[in-house]
């Protein structure tokens, strides 16, 4: 099997979708707050407040990560639960639970790989602009300072921002999440200049104040493309439509990516959005050597995937899928060529180690009458796309770990409890958890290193 000796076996949640008890023990409010309470914004009016009511039950959860067989788990940092107002003063209780959390880990031989953000930003702050003050990378960064003094003798890899893509998008364009903007494309351009400075200043923070040697990386999504044939022109075709801006929004790897990575903002890009009549974010003096952090590992999240063929004149070209072409249960495509060909792009573009951050499928799993939780199409996708990432690594690009999203049945964003993306089954009116049959499979290919794919 194409899988390294050391390659991570891992799974990922977020502190929003799974803690729960979200202002208890002197907990701030996030921007969901205000927003699940918004009428008509989340499904069936549901909320982050109980969700798998992982802020008390977690040392069971760890029990159960370690029923799998995982050997990293990715969780996130909640900032409100942290520094309730988003600066100043700290909430000891919100770092004892992560202290419990991650030395619950590391008795079960699990490691933690720690989030600082993924999307629950605090409330006191965003009455101050939220991403678009330009304070909130100082904001930003004395959160990360907290977290790491506290955690960093034990937690040693760290991600900084969860798919700055989506927030932007569906939370400044779209109002589809938190905080529920409807903002102009060069306000979001200002939002994604400040997250990708607070990504910076993490960096350095996380680089400058660790106390055990760190690696260090984020947690990125953006647009997959995979070719429609392996004929050199339809792979240039994919690779370009993966990696080139053509629309006036910010769905895509480069706008955030370049800077990060190589300390430009991509050419295209910026031809893009000033055709669209946007200025451009001021780029403050110091602004790109605090964003160009170097990084050691490139985390992305890949559900799905464009198929691409190249034009007449070698331009990327989408070709359609069929009729009835699987789908989950969010009508999103499996394609699982994209885990071969998004990470290969990626490492080719940016030469870092690969990890991906989360992959999973989302299902409409019940327990059966037999008391097992029966996920068949979870199971056959998660073989399909590891197929494809283990042709990736044997195709020579270097990735060093999967976490599977998620560990548990969550709550996901706006669509509430109604999609299931768990290995583990939560009946929300209980919280009692089953382990899914995907569960049972999965530690056999962790425990085999992935030699139980093929079979
Ligand atoms: O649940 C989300 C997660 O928070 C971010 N990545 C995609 C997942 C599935 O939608």
């Amino acid at each position: 099997m194409p899988f390294p000796e050391r390659f991570l076996w891992g799974g990922a949640t977020s502190s929003y979708q799974i803690e729960g008890n979200v202002e208890t023990d002197g907990a701030g409010p996030s921007i969901f707050e205000p927003f699940c309470r918004r009428p008509g914004a989340v499904f069936g009016g549901h909320s982050g407040s109980v969700a798998c009511d992982h802020y008390r039950r977690f040392a069971g959860d760890v029990g159960l990560m370690g029923q799998i067989g995982l050997r990293a788990y990715r969780f996130s940092v909640s900032w409100p639960r942290v520094i309730p107002g988003g600066v100043g003063r700290v909430n000891e209780s919100g770092l004892a639970f992560y202290d419990r959390l991650v030395d619950a880990l590391l008795g079960a031989g699990i490691q933690p790989w720690l989030t600082l953000y993924h999307w629950d930003f605090p409330q006191a702050l965003q009455t101050q602009g939220g991403w678009l003050n330009r304070d909130s990378a100082d904001w930003f960064a004395e959160y990360a300072g907290v977290v790491v003094d506290r955690l960093s003798d034990r937690v040693q890899h760290w991600m900084t921002i969860n798919e700055p893509q989506v927030y932007i998008k569906f939370g400044h364009a779209d109002a589809k999440i938190a905080p529920g903007l409807r903002l102009s494309l060069e306000e979001q351009l200002l939002a994604c200049h400040n997250t990708l400075r607070a990504h910076g200043r993490a960096v350095q923070v996380i680089r400058a104040r660790a106390k055990r040697s760190p690696t260090v990386g984020w947690a990125v999504v953006g647009r997959t493309d995979f070719p429609a044939s392996e004929s050199e022109a339809d792979v240039e075709a994919a690779r370009r439509g993966m990696m080139e801006i053509r629309e006036p929004d910010l769905w895509n790897n480069t706008w955030y990516a370049d800077p990060v990575i190589q300390g430009t903002y991509p050419e295209d890009g910026l031809r893009v959005y000033r055709a669209a009549g946007a200025s451009l974010p001021t780029v403050g003096a110091g602004d790109m050597e605090v964003i160009s952090q170097r990084l050691d590992f490139y985390g992305v999240n890949i559900y799905d995937g464009r198929c691409i063929r190249s034009g007449a004149d070698g331009s990327p070209e989408v070709v359609p899928f069929p009729s009835g072409h699987p789908q989950n249960a969010f009508r999103w495509f499996v394609t699982p060529p994209a885990l071969r060909w998004g990470p290969r792009f990626l490492h080719e573009r940016y030469q870092l180690p690969i990890y991906i951050t989360e992959n999973g499928f989302a299902g409409l799993d019940w327990v059966a009458t037999d008391g097992g939780v029966h996920d068949p199409q979870r199971i056959d996708y998660t073989r399909r796309y590891l197929l494809e990432l283990g042709r990736a690594i044997t195709d020579g690009a270097d990735v060093r770990g999967y976490f599977h999203w998620s560990l548990l049945d969550n709550f996901e964003w706006a669509e509430g409890y109604s999609q299931r993306f768990g290995l583990i089954h939560v009946d929300f009116a209980t919280q009692k958890r089953t382990l899914k049959d995907s569960a049972h499979w999965y530690r056999g290919v962790i425990e085999s290193n992935g030699r139980t794919l093929s079979s």
